[in-house]
């Protein structure tokens, strides 16, 4: 799943591909890449994001889907309904929700559903998250949002651990590391890690050579130094079992999974 953020503030890419002519460019070059489905948002939902009015949300991303929908899958990357139903209209037949609370859209449209975990909203999530036991938790979260999902008529239900969504580094890496908990629930799990914080931290600063002083500190890597960290973790998610990743950098990720996959 190749990620295309059509909105000015985005964490991983703001501004790039604001302009629809660009955001077609750069989704089209994700399927040349092998992406085989394309994700258009036109929210960010970075920590600490506020939600973008609905109206400005549909101007950004359905004249995005419009045009990509006749040559891939096509996925709207929404919490609003509003903006769903328009995107299903527009041609996307998967709903990826990070709120987890969109199933009635896709039951009534009978297209796919993303469930994500996330605790709080964007706006408060990463003020200290606690969890006693946060694989479990996340996935029973899932298991039930899943499930009405599917008795509500959605024909095809995706889970999500939601990294960075309400969790420090070490709930990121519980998460990975026991992914397989999620994965046999035997809903398809899919996984978004690329170019996330999370990474930066783990990295640190590139500019290993600097004196400390002049590094950040702690030193962390920037958004597009995130590379070689984003396409680790995707190999090790489609490794445990993950079906989807969404990501960035669509043609090295490709690569990669397709040899996990040989
Ligand atoms: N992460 C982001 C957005 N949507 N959807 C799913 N299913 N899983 C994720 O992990 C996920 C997601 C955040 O990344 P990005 O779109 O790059 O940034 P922003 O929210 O700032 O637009």
């Amino acid at each position: 799943m190749g990620v295309l953020n059509v909105t000015p503030d985005s964490f991983s890419d703001g501004g790039r591909y604001l302009d629809p002519e660009a955001a077609i460019r750069h989704g089209l070059e994700m399927i040349a890449e092998g992406a085989d489905v394309v994700d258009v948002g036109g929210e960010s939902t970075r920590p600490g994001s506020r939600p973008v009015d609905a109206t400005e949300e549909r101007r950004r991303v359905l004249p995005v889907i419009e045009a990509l929908a006749p040559h891939v899958r096509v996925s709207v990357d929404t919490r609003t309904r509003a903006v769903a139903e328009a995107a299903i209209e527009a041609g996307a037949t998967m709903v990826n929700d990070v709120s987890a609370s969109l199933h009635e859209v896709a039951a009534a449209a009978g297209v796919s559903w993303v469930a994500m975990h996330m605790r709080g909203t964007p706006e408060t999530m990463q003020a200290e998250p606690r969890y006693d036991d946060v694989v479990a938790e996340v996935r029973s979260f899932l298991v039930e949002r899943a499930e009405r999902a599917l008795a509500a008529g959605v024909p095809e239900v995706w889970i999500d651990p939601g990294i960075g969504f309400g969790k420090d580094t070490g709930h990121n890496l519980e998460l990975l590391a026991r992914l397989g908990a999620l994965v046999d629930t035997g809903f398809p799990v899919l996984v978004g890690a690329s170019r996330k914080s999370f990474l930066g931290r783990l990295l640190g600063s590139s500019d290993a050579g600097r004196p400390l002083a002049d590094q950040p500190t702690p030193p962390v890597a920037a958004v597009d130094d995130r590379v070689e960290g984003s396409l680790a973790v995707a190999t090790w998610a489609v490794d445990a079992g993950a079906r989807m990743v969404r990501v960035h950098e669509v043609r090295p990720t490709v690569q990669a999974v397709r040899l996990v996959a040989a």
